[in-house]
């Protein structure tokens, strides 16, 4: 019997052979029933239900040893430009300069007239990832025919950011879209009704609110090592410089993709990733709980992000209500966990990593089916359980046709020019 069974982290009796096969229409009332859905649903009293039915969040369950996570190692980057145009370089890589203490940027200016943003409703899922293993085969490439990308998992950091915030987020849920391609696992999110509704009705405020976080990227970077900030230039939410790191956790190999915003513009600093450096911004902290809130909630997540790439470095612009910088302060991403143990019942690393080395293994469990038209559509909303829905050629299906045809495609026809096979 497999270890996790026995702790319970998974609902635990009977077999898969006990799956109850039953057609279905999400509960999210989507148009897209074709008769290939099979829900996964909660046991009704007495019955023996597959053992991998559902899986607990609670904290509790993932309190133990932290697991086993290997520093993190890129292995390659990406740049996308102003039209968000993918490019297999690090062109949109950007430099730190730091600021003073008190710097009192006016992170509001540009808002109006300098400002490009992307249209977050075209649902990119992971082409620029895809796009970035095609072009990088020579790197991913293992020998195990059956595996032709030697790792587990594949997915954007920011997926993984939500699953090691999971055991304590209590506001907003997730879908995490999963589907098996030549023996690796892609995760790829799938907006939820609660997000798309706040997405559009955000406030002006909000809208604006947003824009903040960028312009405080152009007041402390440069586009060249001993280059200044052009805080007169626009602010294009389009561009980015993505890192491509592979790393494992517990027994699960993954290779992600993160948005980096900058580096040291040291040139001798460390290697990618320890030169890397987040930015943040954030309301200045005025009461005793407003200091807990943000260690409690906003550390959490700031922690999560970049404990995953292995980025070491954090600076954050906190900001007045009417978007001035009065503040700014470095948080080391090794010492947040130190820095909370101050709060009552605080958020633990340790529950945080487990819980998605658990989610992994449950993924694992559960996607048997090796076939890019298939969708295991993994659910979950705050204080429920993670449930899952199976989708045949569904809205839900999410590697393009030009990923499966490649990744598919004999060995030896890889290397270009094409050769004959004998
Ligand atoms: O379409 C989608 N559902 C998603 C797209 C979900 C997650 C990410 N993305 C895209 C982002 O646009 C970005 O190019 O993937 C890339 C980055 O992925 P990530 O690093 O895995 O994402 P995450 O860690 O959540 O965010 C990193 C940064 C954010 O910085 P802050 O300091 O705010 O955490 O990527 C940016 C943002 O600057 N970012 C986005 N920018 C525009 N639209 C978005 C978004 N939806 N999500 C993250
Ligand atoms: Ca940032």
């Amino acid at each position: 019997m497999d270890r996790h069974y026995n702790r319970g982290h998974f609902s635990s009796e009977g077999h898969q052979n006990r799956f109850k096969q039953e057609r279905s229409s999400l509960k999210r009332g989507r148009e897209h029933d074709r008769g290939n859905e099979i829900n996964a649903r909660r046991a009704r009293p007495n019955e023996c239900v597959s053992s991998l039915q559902t899986m607990s969040v609670l904290r509790q369950l993932y309190d133990r040893d932290f697991p086993v996570y290997k520093q993190p190692v890129e292995i390659g980057y990406f740049s996308l430009d102003s039209k968000r145009k993918f490019w297999n370089d690090a062109r949109q890589l950007r430099y730190y300069v730091e600021p003073e203490k008190c710097p009192n940027f006016n992170l509001r200016d540009g808002y109006r007239d300098r400002f490009v943003k992307r249209d977050d409703s075209i649902k990119e899922k992971l082409d620029h990832i895809l796009r970035w293993i095609l072009a990088n085969r020579h790197k991913v490439q293992s020998k195990n025919v059956t595996c032709p990308v030697g790792v587990d998992f594949v997915t954007w950091r920011g997926h993984l950011t939500k699953l090691l915030t999971t055991p304590y987020e209590t506001q907003e849920g997730w879908l995490l879209a999963v589907s098996k391609l030549a023996g690796t696992l892609y995760i790829s999110e799938v907006e939820t009704e609660y997000a798309c509704r706040n997405r559009d009705n955000r406030t002006e405020r909000h809208e604006e609110m947003m824009y903040w976080g960028y312009k405080f990227e152009q007041y402390t970077c440069a586009d060249e090592a001993q280059g200044c900030p052009d805080s007169g230039g626009v602010v294009n939410t389009n561009e980015a410089f993505c890192t491509v790191v592979q790393t494992r956790l517990a027994e699960h190999k993954l290779l992600f993709s993160g948005e980096v915003d900058c580096r040291e513009a040291d040139l001798q600093a460390p290697q990618a990733p320890a030169c890397y450096i987040e930015l943040k911004t954030s309301a200045e902290i005025h009461t005793p709980k407003q200091r807990s809130n943000f260690h409690r909630y906003k550390l959490l997540k700031w922690w999560a992000q970049s404990f995953l790439p292995g980025v070491p470095k954090i600076v954050a612009g906190f900001r007045d209500n009417d978007g001035q910088v009065v503040d700014v302060e470095t948080f080391k991403t090794s010492q947040i966990s130190q820095l909370i143990k101050t709060e009552y019942n605080c958020w633990k690393p340790t529950v945080c990593m487990n819980f998605c080395s658990d989610f992994l293994s449950f993924v694992r469990e559960t996607v048997r089916e090796d076939d890019p038209r298939t969708v295991y559509l993994f659910s979950w909303d705050p204080h429920k359980d993670v449930t899952f829905t199976i989708h045949r050629d569904s809205e839900y299906s999410f590697l393009p046709d030009w990923f499966v045809k490649e990744m598919t495609r004999p060995l030896c026809e890889t290397p270009a020019p094409p050769r004959t096979c004998n």
